[in-house]
């Protein structure tokens, strides 16, 4: 039995959505995506300031953002091949938990060392904000910051696990969000430590 617990309008949580063999299997699966489409290093539109997070895709479109701007494209920035396929488990999460009638067209991988963070944004890049977002985590917990639609709006916490899912929809689609800190030591997922994110988006409109 599945726990579904809603955070807050729009915003979805479901703990252990993965089990152990299957948050596995998912790993196996990323390195295998890392290897064809390398992480990189994102760096912020304008100033060029790198992100502590790595970041790499797999579907047909993948998030990229340089000093030109935050967009989606089908190719690496650095090698320029496509990006590899979405494995079948995230195709099946999104066809769980969405409740939208269209396949997701990125997927976004985020590998945060113990020292990464993420400050606190919209996802507002897609065409389509009636898609909802679904993320998963691997690895460490992370302390996930969530806001709401208006940058100075009051703001909770929540800890994300190795095989989570979450969904931002809804009126929530637009609610800034981000990530405090990883804690270091939490699961024993990755060898090496730190936490895998995955954001699963419809990127056009159907
Ligand atoms: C992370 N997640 O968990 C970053 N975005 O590392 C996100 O930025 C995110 O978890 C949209 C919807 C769900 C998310
Ligand atoms: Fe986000």
């Amino acid at each position: 039995m599945m726990t579904r617990l809603v955070v807050a309008p729009g915003i979805v949580h479901w703990p252990g959505y993965l089990a152990p063999d299957e948050q596995a299997a998912l790993v196996a699966d990323l390195r295998e995506v890392a290897r064809l489409a390398p992480f990189f290093q994102p760096r912020m539109p304008k100033t060029g300031t790198p992100f502590s997070v790595r970041m790499t895709n797999c579907g047909a479109l993948g998030w990229v953002s340089d000093e030109a701007g935050y967009r989606y494209q089908p190719l690496h920035p650095a090698s320029g091949a496509p990006w590899p396929p979405m494995p079948a488990v995230l195709a099946r999460a999104w066809k769980d938990l969405a409740a939208y009638p269209h396949p997701p067209q990125a997927c976004l991988v985020n590998f945060y060392e113990a020292s990464a963070k993420m400050g606190l944004h919209q996802d507002r890049d897609e065409q389509d904000f009636d898609a909802p977002v679904v993320s998963l985590s691997l690895g460490d917990t992370a302390v996930f910051r969530i806001g709401g639609t208006q940058r100075g709006a009051k703001t909770m916490s929540l800890k994300l696990a190795s095989g989570d899912a979450l969904l931002f929809g809804g009126e929530a689609r637009l609610a800034y969000h981000g990530i405090d800190r990883i804690l270091a030591g939490s699961s024993a997922l990755l060898p090496q430590g730190g936490r895998i994110n995955l954001t699963l988006r419809r990127v056009t409109k159907p």
